[in-house]
């Protein structure tokens, strides 16, 4: 098993649950013929089949008890006859209910919409996927987020940045006369879960992307996509003006700039009727952008959002932005910038900020930002790529980390202020709300670079629909539908994967280390560099380590960014041992909250990291009886990488600290195995996925 099905396997069930599911699902009955009707049609179809053995009955009617019915009270009279509360589902919501009809026992799948009413026969069988019964069902379900969309880091030769899984699944050579069947499967998994979008290109953009011949292209892929719910958008460049415009400047004050992307919009709406509107990266890493000409971001947004406003588009206008000059403190920099343009956006941008202030470390206290802007919507950026956490060979439940960044306490309006609720504009009345994940998507058999690595597009989506979601539930979900519902593998693998997060952490950045990985590529540590074009792009600036101490004083001796949060968040951030470096600048012998010394306490969370790699191991090689060969092996050669380096990053981490704190490892503990040196010299000129 190649792991290409995902968590849609639909694997015939165990013998002894079998019957009672082949009563309950005895019929498909799906009223309505659109596109979307059809292709839950099709869903319905290949899963039932595939779990019950034999193909379902199709019929235009129930005929007889067990029939599962779906539509919507437009396609359908027997849905409509019913009489449902689908007020409370919205749009894309649905509701799966036992009732009878005609004297017949069925169960609907209802909802206001196609897409609702697909979304639906993907929960229903997910339910039979993880076993729950379907005698008296009652689910009620909508998503909490409007704009649920994954980010390709793609480029147009399809290299994809900070992608470990092979190469870009868009095929833009063959496009738009070839349309690889994988584009429908891909579909497939992201209506599974509710994924209503997908910018299809590099934040590091192109303007080629915006030109005539890639719009044909993308309204391909367009074509296979939206039947399953799902809108193409495209990431702009900023400066496409000059570069396929003809014109001299990009000024967003500029009229025939302006008149550039007025025309540029209405292309695109001919080319893409449906089109999802803009993602842009400006005024950051060296992509062109407003602050080019002296304007804000609000004026370079507000002029793509004029452009694309007539015809129902959106801008996704990104936060992470840090200038040419070297500031006193980087993860200040978006705040600074954004917070003074609240309420100068207009009402069809979303500011799209990262979960943290620095850049999708293995921990960040959450972005200030968050919570900060009464005025103007935010969207939180994941990255489900594991640029920082060990690329696809180290196995790393995201949904841990993502729960812990939207549970998070803002208390911009008092206790209980989640950024959760920033995102599901409950705190502010917004309307307009959203979730991008960085995808991690490529053209390996597996899509995602390891099996694991599914669970993290899973948990993303899944906390996109609803972010006050647990990821532990969701980690159950998944881990039952690809591959077992026996209690002795879902428990065990659910503890180790809601673990894996803080494992990661401890031997990589434990006590709130940040940004020590290897310059360029990001593979493996390298806290030692001190020169990497700017000075926050080093480690060195990042952890400041001396022969006095280690860490950034960001507290009100420091830079002071701790201001930049409501008081009593400060407060707990600060106070927050997993945060201690982050935002403080400490001595060696300093007391932990364990009672050991600084020095003490990063030696003994680095080799707490790489044993509980080894615990993972062993928690893996009692699960062989319940996988198939091929994605257990895999699962296993890559748990002994994670090993190997997790040790690396341990016994490199140690040496270089030691050089500055010089003090013996606490007893019991063995010494790196190489000098510092020998870490040093370790080179990877060749490590996947650089920009
Ligand atoms: C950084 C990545 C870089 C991206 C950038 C971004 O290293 O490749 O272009 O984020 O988010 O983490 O724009």
């Amino acid at each position: 098993d190649d792991g290409y099905d995902l968590w849609l396997r639909y694997r015939p069930i165990e013998a002894r649950y079998a019957d009672a599911y082949r009563t309950a699902a005895t019929e498909v009955v799906v009223q309505g013929s659109s596109p979307t009707l059809l292709a839950a049609r099709a869903e319905l179809n290949r899963g039932l089949s595939g779990l019950l053995g034999a193909a379902p009955l199709v019929s235009a009617a129930p005929t007889r008890d067990g029939a599962v019915v779906v539509g919507t009270p437009a396609s359908s009279p027997l849905i409509a006859s019913l009489r449902l509360p689908l007020d409370k589902v919205g749009p894309e919501g649905f509701i799966i209910r036992s009732a009878q009809t005609g004297g017949r026992r069925v169960t609907v799948v209802a909802a206001n919409s196609d897409v609702g009413a697909l979304y639906g026969a993907f929960r229903f069988l997910q339910m039979i996927q993880t076993r729950q019964p379907l005698e008296r069902v009652d689910v009620v379900d909508a998503p909490k987020v409007k704009i649920r969309v994954l980010n390709h880091w793609d480029n147009l030769d399809r290299h994809v940045e900070r992608g470990y899984s092979g190469q870009s699944i868009w095929d833009w050579w063959r496009l738009p006369d070839y349309k690889d069947p994988r584009y429908t499967d891909y579909a497939r998994a992201n209506a599974s879960l509710g994924i209503n979008g997908t910018v299809l290109n590099n934040v590091n953009a192109k303007a080629d992307s915006l030109t005539e011949p890639y719009l044909r292209k993308a309204a391909a892929v367009a074509d296979v996509l939206r039947p399953y719910g799902m809108k193409v958008y495209l990431s702009a460049r900023f400066s496409a003006p000059i570069e396929i415009g003809g014109l001299k400047t990009a000024d967003p004050q500029d009229p025939q700039v302006r008149a550039f992307w007025k025309a540029k919009a209405d292309e695109i709406y001919r080319i893409i009727p449906d089109f999802g509107g803009f993602l842009v990266k400006a005024n950051s890493e060296g992509q062109p952008g407003p602050g080019d000409y002296k304007r804000s971001h609000a004026e370079g947004a507000n002029m793509l959002a004029e452009a694309v406003a007539p015809h129902g588009g959106i801008v996704m206008w990104r936060a992470f932005v840090y200038s040419h000059e070297l500031p006193e403190d980087r993860i200040k920099q978006a705040y600074n910038e954004f917070k003074p343009l609240d309420g100068q956006f207009r009402d069809n941008v979303i500011v799209q900020v990262k979960n943290g202030p620095l850049d999708f470390q293995p921990r960040e206290p959450f972005s200030p930002l968050f919570g900060a802007t009464p005025k103007t919507p935010l969207m939180m950026e994941f990255q489900v790529t594991k640029e920082y956490l060990g690329f696809s060979t180290h196995l790393v439940y995201l949904g841990a980390y993502f729960e812990e960044a939207l549970k998070a306490d803002t208390w911009q309006k008092g206790k209980g202020s989640t950024v959760a609720k920033v995102v599901d504009g409950r705190m502010f009345g917004h309307r307009l709300t959203g979730m991008a994940g960085v995808a991690n998507i490529g053209t390996d058999r597996n899509w995602a670079g390891s099996i694991f690595d599914q669970a993290n597009w899973y948990a993303y989506g899944r906390l996109a629909w609803n972010p006050e979601a647990s990821s532990r539930a969701i980690a159950e979900e998944w881990a039952r539908q690809t591959f077992s519902n026996d209690p002795a593998f879902v428990t065990p693998v659910v503890d180790m994967m809601m673990k894996s997060r803080e494992t990661v952490v401890n031997y990589m950045t434990p006590l709130g280390l940040t940004h020590i990985m290897g310059t360029g590529h990001h593979y493996g540590p390298a806290p030692w560099v001190s020169e990497a074009g700017r000075a926050d792009w080093t480690p060195v600036y990042y952890h400041r380590a001396s022969p006095e101490g280690i860490g950034f004083d960001r507290m009100k001796t420091g830079s002071n960014a701790i201001a930049q949060y409501a008081p009593q968040a400060g407060k707990e951030l600060a106070a927050d041992e997993k945060n201690l470096l982050w935002f403080h600048r400490v001595k060696w012998d300093d007391k932990t909250q364990s009672g050991r010394t600084v020095w003490d306490e990063l030696v003994v969370r680095y080799t707490q990291g790489v044993q509980e790699v080894a615990q993972m191991r062993r928690t893996w090689e009692g699960m062989k009886p319940y996988v198939d060969a091929d994605r257990y092996e895999q699962v296993a050669d890559y748990l002994a990488i994670q090993e190997k380096e997790a040790q690396w990053w341990r016994d490199a981490c140690i040496a270089y600290f030691q050089s500055f704190s010089k003090r013996p490892l606490p007893a019991g503990y063995a010494p790196p195995a190489h000098d510092l040196e020998y870490y040093k010299s370790l080179e990877f000129p060749y490590a996947p996925g650089r920009g």
